[in-house]
C-alpha cells in the first residue's frame, strides 16, 4: 500500500563564480566594486600571514598554530554582512574571521603563543573569543541570538563548526533550540573536508550537511565555500531573514583545507598529493583575482603593490607581537574567582615571594601589574 507523504525535503546549493573566473550572472549579487576588491585584500593579505604564522611556528617563535589556506572565502566574507554589534563566535580556525572583523593580527599571534592578553577585539565589536573544546560553543550561540531576541535589537549571531564537529550533540541541541524558538541565529558549517584525519566521507551518512537543518526546521542551503561571492550572498540572505524575525539558517559552506590541521599535524600520513592539487585548482583567491581582472578592477600592478604592502604590514604586526612587554605571572590566578579559594590565595603569595626572591623584585616592577580581582 502506497504511504502517505507527509514532507519533503530538498536540499540546493549555491554557486555563482567559478574556479575559472566566470560567474553566473543571474545569481550575481548586488556588490560595490570597493566590496569585491575588499574581499580579494582580506583574502590575500591573512593568506600570506597563514604562511608567516607557519614560518614563526616552525623557528620556534609560536606555539602550535591552525591554518586557513584554502578556506579563505568562508571566513574573511560572513563577517562582512554583520554590524560590529552582531556576534560572532569563530572557531579555533578563525583566523581570517577575526581579520575581517578587523582584529588586529599582532594580537592574534599574541594568543597563539600562549598569551590571553592576544584576546583583545575591536571596541564595539560583540566577538567571543573561540573555545578549544569543539563544538561547545554552538548552544551558547542560542543563547546570545536568544537574548538579542528578547531585547528586540534586530541583532543576529553568527558562528561557526567544522564538518567534524557537525557530528556532536551540541549542534543538535543548539538547532534544536535556535528553531523552535526562530532566533536570529546563523550557524556556518565551514566543511573543509576532514577532522584531523577523519574525512568526509567518513564522519556521517548524511548526503549533505545541509540537510541536517531541514529536522529542526531550519532554513539550510549548501554554498561552494570557496566562491566569495556565493558565500557573501547566502550569508546576507541568512542575515536580512534573521534581522526580519524570519528564524535561523544552517549554511553548509564546501571548502577544503589545503594545509595540515595545525602545525602539530602531517597532513602527508593519511591524504593524498592528488586530492589536495585537486582542490588547489578550485582556489578561492584566484577565482577572484581573474574575476576583478576580467572586470578590469586588478591587474598586476595592483597585485604586486598589494603583495609589497601586505609584506610590510605582517613585518610590522610580526615587529609588534615579538615586542610586546612580557605577562606578569601572577596573571594566571586572575579572572577566575571574585573569591579565590584559600589554596590558590597562598599559591599566589607563594609564587610572589619567589619572583621577589629570583631577583623578582626588579621583575615585578618591570611588568605590567597583575591583573584582575584577588582578594
Ligand atoms: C570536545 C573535543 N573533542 C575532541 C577535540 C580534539 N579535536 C580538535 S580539532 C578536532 C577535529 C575537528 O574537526 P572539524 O570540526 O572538521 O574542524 P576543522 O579542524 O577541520 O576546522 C578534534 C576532534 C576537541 N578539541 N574537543
Ligand atoms: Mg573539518
Amino acid at each position: 500500500m502506497p504511504l502517505k507523504t507527509v514532507a519533503k525535503a530538498e536540499i540546493k546549493r549555491l554557486e555563482i563564480l567559478a574556479p575559472d573566473g566566470t560567474v553566473d550572472k543571474a545569481l550575481l549579487p548586488k556588490v560595490s566594486d570597493a566590496l569585491l576588491l575588499q574581499i580579494y585584500r582580506l583574502m590575500f593579505s591573512i593568506r600570506r600571514f597563514d604562511e608567516r604564522a607557519v614560518m614563526l611556528q616552525r623557528s620556534g617563535r609560536l606555539g602550535t598554530y591552525p591554518m586557513i589556506t584554502g578556506e579563505e572565502a568562508t571566513q574573511c566574507v560572513p563577517p562582512l554582512c554583520l554590524k560590529p554589534s552582531d556576534w560572532v563566535v569563530p572557531t579555533y580556525r578563525g583566523g581570517g574571521v577575526y581579520f575581517a572583523r578587523g582584529m588586529r593580527m599582532r594580537d592574534a599571534l599574541l594568543y597563539w603563543a600562549g598569551d590571553d592578553r592576544g584576546t583583545r577585539f575591536p571596541e564595539g565589536n560583540n566577538d567571543m573569543i573561540f573555545s578549544i573544546p569543539v563544538g561547545t560553543h554552538l548552544t551558547q550561540v542560542a543563547g546570545l541570538a536568544w537574548g538579542e531576541k528578547l531585547k528586540k535589537t534586530k541583532g543576529v549571531a553568527l558562528t561557526y563548526c567544522g564538518d567534524g564537529t557537525s557530528s556532536k550533540g551540541d549542534l543538535h541541541e543548539a538547532l534544536t533550540f535556535a528553531g523552535q524558538f526562530k532566533l536570529p541565529a546563523i550557524y556556518v558549517i565551514e566543511n573543509n573536508h576532514w577532522a584531523i584525519s577523519v574525512p568526509r566521507e567518513r564522519q556521517s551518512a548524511s548526503e549533505t550537511l545541509a540537510q541536517k537543518a531541514w529536522g529542526y526546521g531550519v532554513a539550510g542551503l549548501q554554498v561552494d565555500g570557496n566562491d566569495p561571492l556565493a558565500v557573501y550572498q547566502a550569508t546576507s540572505e541568512a542575515v536580512a531573514r534573521a534581522r526580519a524575525g524570519g528564524g535561523p539558517t544552517l549554511l553548509e559552506c564546501e571548502t577544503y583545507r589545503l594545509s595540515h590541521h595545525t602545525t602539530a599535524d602531517d597532513a602527508t600520513r593519511y591524504r593524498s598529493e592528488k586530492e589536495v592539487e585537486s582542490w588547489r585548482k578550485r582556489d578561492p583567491i584566484s577565482r577572484m583575482r581573474k574575476f576583478l581582472t576580467a572586470k578590469k578592477l586588478w591587474n598586476d600592478k595592483k597585485e604586486k603593490e598589494l603583495e609589497e604592502s601586505t609584506t610590510r604590514w605582517i613585518d610590522q604586526e610580526v615587529r609588534a607581537y615579538e615586542s610586546f612587554p612580557p605577562p606578569n605571572p601572577l596573571d594566571m590566578f586572575a579572572h577566575n574567582y571574585a573569591l579565590a579559594p584559600r589554596a590558590l590565595i597562598e599559591q599566589r603569595a607563594e609564587l610572589e615571594e619567589l619572583l621577589k626572591f629570583k631577583g623578582g623584585a626588579r621583575i615585578l616592577t618591570e611588568l605590567p601589574p597583575a591583573e584582575g580581582r584577588f582578594p
